[in-house]
């Protein structure tokens, strides 16, 4: 009786003494569940970037770049995925957006995402990037905007591309003209946006964005065309980023993994970025199982793919941040990618895919029997 009344004193002053042992955990658990884990993974990354950006000033070597407040963007492939968000962020924080489209109804589905009072800041640009033609006259008439803009619009503070084509397919099935598509599109287009703009971005200091894919890190079967335009794209901006540092622009590449560019802008109906397969029926044959088996892993990833607000945020740092990073792997994917290439041999890696390609053959013939 006593030792029970003993207890029960005793409960209180436990309860208490746990609870102040736990709350503060508790409340920095609350705080992390608040954010999502993969928010905390980039936070950390930027604050590792900026360590090393201090360290590397204590030696002597600035990686510090102006960064402009005010301005204004410009986006190819602009009418949806990733670009077409961020080209709404870029618009509701006020800034001056020119949206390079393939066709100008793209632009008006893109301006029906954004709040009415910001809806004068998207100013959509016909943009073939192809074209040399159209690229000439996007230079034109962002000079010709310039006239009439307010003093804080008018300089391009930076440009982001995001247009690319995709052309999947078994690399013996891809014919000549395909292969020159995507390079055309992926490769020689963006260079010629970058060349065209580079005196406008020299004025401003603004910022080169190079969007590239996780995809091209890893020979992954079916997707050689275009993950080798990337990694083109890749070396390309590594080159490019040594030569304009000296014009205090930065150069930075967004490497995404699997992203849901469907989650808030619809594709247009012709959509450029998926060619369809034309197979003989002798290759049909030959790769059937193959392509069954990569169309089954891409519907299992497609249920982890993050939306474009994670991609935005990358983009966000890469113009606005001080220290901006030479490279962004964005989505855990993107990140688990980049160290196994880091890790692991090409005959490692291999492996690691020739056993996942025959486990969902299998399952694609299971699937076929019932
Ligand atoms: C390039 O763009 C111009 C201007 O829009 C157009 O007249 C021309 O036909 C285009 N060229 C090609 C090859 O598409
Ligand atoms: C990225 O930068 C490289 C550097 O020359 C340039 O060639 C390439 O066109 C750019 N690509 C994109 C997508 O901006
Ligand atoms: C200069 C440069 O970045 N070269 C890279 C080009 O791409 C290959 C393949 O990933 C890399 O190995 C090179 O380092």
């Amino acid at each position: 009786m006593v030792k029970t009344q003993h207890s029960r004193q005793k409960q209180p002053n436990n309860h208490t003494f746990i609870s102040l042992l736990f709350a503060p955990i508790i409340f920095v658990y609350s705080l992390i569940m608040r954010f999502d884990s993969l928010a905390w993974i980039d936070w950390s990354e930027g604050l590792f970037n900026s360590f090393q950006a201090g360290f590397y000033s204590l030696l002597g070597y600035k990686v510090t770049y102006p960064f402009n407040p005010t301005g204004s963007v410009l986006i190819t492939g602009a009418s949806s995925g990733i670009g077409g968000h961020v080209a709404v962020q870029l618009a509701e924080k006020g800034y001056v957006v020119y949206a390079g489209v393939r066709s100008l109804p793209d632009a008006h589905r893109l301006k029906a995402h954004i709040s009415p009072h910001n809806q004068h800041l998207v100013v959509p640009v016909l943009l073939d990037i192809t074209n040399t033609t159209q690229v000439q006259n996007a230079v034109q008439s962002v000079m010709h905007h310039f006239g009439s803009a307010s003093e804080d619009q008018k300089h391009l503070i930076g440009i982001i591309n995001c247009a690319a084509v995709s052309t999947p397919g078994p690399l013996e099935t891809i014919s000549a003209q395909d292969w020159q598509t995507v390079y055309q599109t992926n490769v020689i287009g963006p260079f010629s946006v970058i060349s065209a703009f580079l005196p406008l971005l020299r004025q401003s200091k603004g910022r080169i964005i190079n969007i590239s894919s996780a995809n091209a890190m890893t020979a992954t079967p079916m997707n050689g065309v275009y993950a080798s335009s990337k990694m083109a794209l890749e070396n390309a901006t590594d080159t490019l980023r040594t030569e304009v540092s000296r014009f205090e622009i930065a150069v930075s590449l967004i490497i995404p993994g699997s992203i849901d560019t469907a989650s808030h802008y619809h594709r247009p109906v012709y959509n450029p970025n998926k060619k369809q397969m034309q197979l003989t029926p002798n290759q049909q044959q030959l790769y059937e199982p193959l392509i069954r088996s990569v169309h089954l892993i891409e519907r299992e990833t497609a249920q982890h793919r993050i939306g474009t607000e994670i991609t935005t945020r990358a983009i966000w740092h890469a113009l606005f941040s001080e220290n901006p990073k030479t490279r962004y792997f964005v989505g855990m994917d993107s990140k688990i990618t980049r160290w196994l290439r880091w890790f692991c041999s090409d005959r490692l890696l291999d492996w690691g895919y020739q056993g996942l390609i025959s486990q969902f053959e299998h399952q694609s013939e299971t699937e076929n029997d019932s």
